[in-house]
């Protein structure tokens, strides 16, 4: 009666999600020079040059470009951190992030 039951089992049904990926977004400004908005790029990102010059220039002629995707964790530290080298040269270059759809 007062018996603990060890055969009992509960079943876990694993539920295996992936992470949200998020957007780092690169956006327009009238100050950051076009080559430092690139080595940033580089560096932060490890883009080549050519993929780097790509993302700067359409950022430049659109308003903004997604620079890439990552888990949310990776791309806000990611975005703070090249966010973080333009204003340390003094300019108002900005990385965003938004969840992806
Ligand atoms: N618009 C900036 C310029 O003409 C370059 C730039 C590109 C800045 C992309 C920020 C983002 N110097």
């Amino acid at each position: 009666m007062s018996d603990i039951d060890f055969e009992t089992r509960t079943k876990t049904v694993p539920k295996v999600e992936r992470p949200k990926l998020h957007k780092v977004i690169l956006v327009n400004d009238d100050y950051t020079p076009r080559e430092f908005v690139t080595s940033v790029l580089k560096a932060e990102f490890r883009m080549t040059e050519d993929q780097a010059h790509r993302v700067m220039i359409t950022a430049h002629q659109k308003g903004s470009c997604v620079v890439a995707v990552f888990t949310r964790d990776v791309a806000e530290t990611k975005a703070t951190r090249a966010t973080d080298a333009g204003r340390r040269k003094g300019y108002p270059l900005l990385f965003t992030t938004e969840p992806e759809e």
